[in-house]
């Protein structure tokens, strides 16, 4: 056999086998770009020599093998292939060829180019009656019973339809169904898809719907087949508008151009929007619009020669992963970084890809010296996605975890995780290796710094890695707090200062002291606390203070502020070392907050806390019933020596009383419970039944019970309710012999008149207002 042959063999047999993995495992062992360069090659070879050409070559036919499962379905009007694009020169040459061929210019449906499965639904007198793959063109498979899983797709057509319809689209996978999804398998173990495209395949050819029917799929049209009984529009663009008014979706992104600059415009504009789409996108389609102008030009083979697919740079390559880095992030956790060989990928050249963790390398599998598939959409850091098994070279090398960490030496300990149930923290082993050195690990220091230092925490101009590096090198800086007492001299003293830019960057920190509270405490970087979240607690806590002395229970009160978030704050501000870091810059003048601001959040109900210490048969049902029946934490504990008592007190509730019994039995929960009550008295947010009885007697209105009538001049209703319920009284909703006040403003009616009856003593709004200013509160002027 000749060489060319031989290489010819080779090609073929490697696309045979890329296409069963595609097409009949829907399991693809290399990216897009990869399989289409084969044929390619396939095909110049071909070229080059015509007698070679064999009926069996892959070339000799468009798509692959269906999966015998599923019925075949003739297609009435074979359903085109598309040519391509690849660069604007041959998507120049498309569109002089168009303009040749019709003797003027024409005018343009530009389309986004679909990353998914394109279909045939067949719609009979308006009902969906059969769902095709679009197969080799001439034959697809009945996926009838899929599709019609499929939400996007309408089962009944709306509108004026036509007898016969057949609508041709892309099935696809949104990129936050595909997430979501993958998300949903990393926890229940199941297989992972490497893109939205292959979950979208393997969703479609499943032979059982049902499964279909729990995939996110989503549809849009792009073309028509047969029609019968209806007169069309006469432009692709018009089609597509008619489309929608049956109720089919037609992407957004369509749009008719009337120039070829338009043209080029669009598909600039639409790959700048690309990784903001939902969806994927491979290219844009580009269509002569007029369907005249469209019959006038006819086909080449299977493609319309007023049609071409102008691709953008594939998001997926192959390459070869030569070595494995690890670096140190802010929290200390050491990230596996691939090292590749350079690949041009998603418009620019990659030679780096994060590996994530150990657990996610034992997934890929992945050895150094293996053949990789690398994913960068966007702006997003490129990934490697999957390993191709069968390019494994002899010598490839298992990827090894450091012991010590590669900056400071520190030992790597593999991270706890923490599962927070109310007052139990369960830990079990998490993904992460961590260096142990904390901020003695210069790499950790720096990125704290760094953060510190960054735009929206304390801004300081100038501050930037570059001059963290230099400063931590320098040993010049080895907390936050040396920032602010550094001296002129010693940064003058650093490579690259002089005069000016040492000025600069003292003002830059000398100004940074005004920082407001919440940036302050996002730049302190405490785990899971970003930029929102610190604005939430530094509002609502008021001050740094506050915040030490906030519970968990209180903490997760604060709006967004899960258990996870709670303990991160309440573990941070516990360390020593990170309260001396906050009382370094605490005298250095930065905001740590007004030293006597008060926490802005509703008391805890007793309920509320009795719910929130999450004891083994107290729910919230349970917890309100405790908190009605008991007056206080103490009572309660009091109560809970005997469970029998307890059982009594709560009117008979098994499980709740065995709960807080053995609860309350261990001396560790009574402290934990009371520390809290201790923490919330201070803070002023304690439940407000407790509140009535540490005050009972010593507020000027206690047991004494309110009766608001009528419309009063300066305060609403509410408010005179609030007031008088904070000086202790009860106030009530209708008048009799135990009302010991009505305070009646005007339009007072029915409840004046009983009051009088009844000899109850009554204000008016003058003689409100003046109690109330005696008693000092202030709004009643
Ligand atoms: O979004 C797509 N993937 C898409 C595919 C599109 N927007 N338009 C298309 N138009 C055609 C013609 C011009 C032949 C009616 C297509 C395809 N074809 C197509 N999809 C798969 C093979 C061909």
């Amino acid at each position: 056999m000749s060489d060319i042959q031989n290489q010819l063999e080779q090609l073929r047999r490697q696309i045979d086998e890329h296409n069963y993995r595609y097409y009949v495992e829907d399991a693809p062992s290399i990216p897009d770009a990869e399989y289409d360069r084969l044929l390619r090659e396939l095909q110049a070879l071909e070229e080059a020599h015509p007698d070679l050409v064999t009926p069996e070559s892959p070339t000799q036919r468009v798509g692959a093998r269906p999966a015998s499962a599923f019925g075949e379905v003739a297609h009435e009007v074979p359903m085109l292939s598309l040519g391509n694009a690849m660069t604007p020169d041959e998507f120049q040459a498309f569109a002089e060829r168009v303009e040749k061929g019709l003797g003027r210019a024409a005018a343009w449906c530009c389309e986004p180019k679909l990353d998914g499965l394109a279909v045939s639904l067949l719609y009979e007198n308006g009902v969906l009656v059969r769902g095709a793959t679009r197969g080799d063109g001439s034959t697809g498979e009945d996926i009838t019973q899929n599709v019609r899983t499929v939400r996007a797709i309408p089962l009944k057509l709306r509108g004026d339809f036509p007898a016969r319809l057949e609508v041709r689209g892309e099935v696809f996978m949104s990129k936050s169904g595909f997430e979501a999804m993958n998300q949903k398998a990393l926890e229940t173990g199941d297989k992972l898809f490497a893109n939205p495209r292959n979950a979208a395949a393997g969703s479609l050819r499943q032979l059982d719907s049902r499964i279909t029917a729990k995939r996110p799929l989503a549809f849009y049209a792009y073309g028509l087949g047969v029609v019968e009984g209806a007169a069309l529009p006469a432009s692709q663009f018009g089609r597509l508008q008619w489309l929608k008014t049956l109720g089919l979706p037609v992407s957004q992104e369509v749009q008719q151009r009337t120039s070829l600059a338009e043209v080029e415009a669009y598909h600039a504009q639409l790959l700048a929007k690309r990784n903001d789409l939902d969806f994927d996108i491979d290219g844009a389609v580009i269509k002569v619009d007029a369907v005249a102008d469209q019959d006038e030009l006819g086909f080449v083979s299977r493609a319309p020669r007023w049609a071409i697919a102008w691709k953008y740079p594939a998001q997926e390559e192959l390459t070869v992963l030569e070595d494995v880095e690890f670096q140190v992030g802010r929290t200390g956790a050491i990230t596996p970084v691939a090292k590749l060989k350079p690949v041009f990928v998603g418009g620019v050249t990659v030679s780096n890809a994060t590996l994530h963790n150990a657990d996610e390398i034992a997934r890929l599998g992945v050895k150094i010296g293996d053949t990789v598939i690398i994913r960068r959409a966007g702006d997003v850091i490129p990934q490697v996605v999957s390993v191709v098994e069968e390019r494994r070279p002899l010598d490839a090398r298992d990827i090894q975890f450091p012991a010590r960490c590669p900056v400071c030496g520190a030992h790597v300990e593999r991270e706890t995780l923490k599962t927070h149930l109310k007052t139990r923290v369960i830990e079990r082993e998490g993904t992460a290796y961590r260096c142990s050195g904390r901020l003695t690990c210069s790499a950790q220091l720096k990125q704290a710094l760094i953060h510190f230092a960054s735009r929206k925490a304390l801004d300081i101009e100038g501050l930037g890695d570059v001059v963290v590096e230099k400063l931590v090198d320098a040993g010049l800086v080895a907390s936050p707090v040396d920032i602010f007492t550094l001296s002129r001299e010693a940064i003058l003293g650093l490579e690259g200062f002089a005069e000016l830019s040492t000025d600069k960057l003292r003002a830059a920190i000398l100004r940074s002291k005004a920082t407001p509270f919440a940036r302050v405490l996002y730049g302190l970087g405490i785990p899971e606390v970003g930029e929102e979240t610190a604005k939430l607690v530094a509002a609502k806590m008021g001050n740094v203070d506050n915040i030490r002395l906030a519970p968990l229970e209180l903490l997760t009160s604060i709006p967004d502020v899960g258990r996870e978030v709670a303990f991160h704050i309440s573990e941070f501000f516990v360390e020593a070392n990170n309260w001396r870091v906050v009382d370094g810059l605490r005298s250095q003048g930065l905001n740590f907050g007004e030293p006597d601001a008060k926490v802005a959040l509703a008391p805890l109900s007793f309920a509320d806390f009795i719910n929130k210490l999450d004891i083994v048969g107290v729910g919230p049902g349970a917890a309100e019933k405790a908190a009605a029946r008991f007056e206080s934490l103490e009572q309660l504990i009091k109560t809970a020596e005997d469970e029998q008592d307890l059982f009594n007190a709560l009117g008979g509730t098994k499980a709740a009383a065995k709960g807080l019994f053995s609860f309350f039995a261990d001396a560790a929960n009574r402290d934990h419970a009371l520390e809290i009550e201790r923490r919330l008295l201070a803070l002023e947010v304690h439940w407000t039944s407790e509140r009535e009885l540490v005050e009972e007697g010593g507020l000027p209105l206690s047991g004494q019970t309110f009766v608001i009538t009528g419309t009063l001049s300066v305060l609403s209703r509410d408010e005179a309710k609030a007031h008088l319920e904070a000086l202790g009284a009860k106030v009530a909703g209708s008048v009799s012999k135990n009302t010991d006040v009505l305070v009646a403003g005007e339009k007072a009616g029915s409840k004046l008149a009983k009051a009088e009856s009844l000899g109850v003593a009554v204000w008016d709004d003058n003689a409100l207002m003046a109690f109330l200013r005696e008693q000092g509160v202030t709004d009643a002027q």
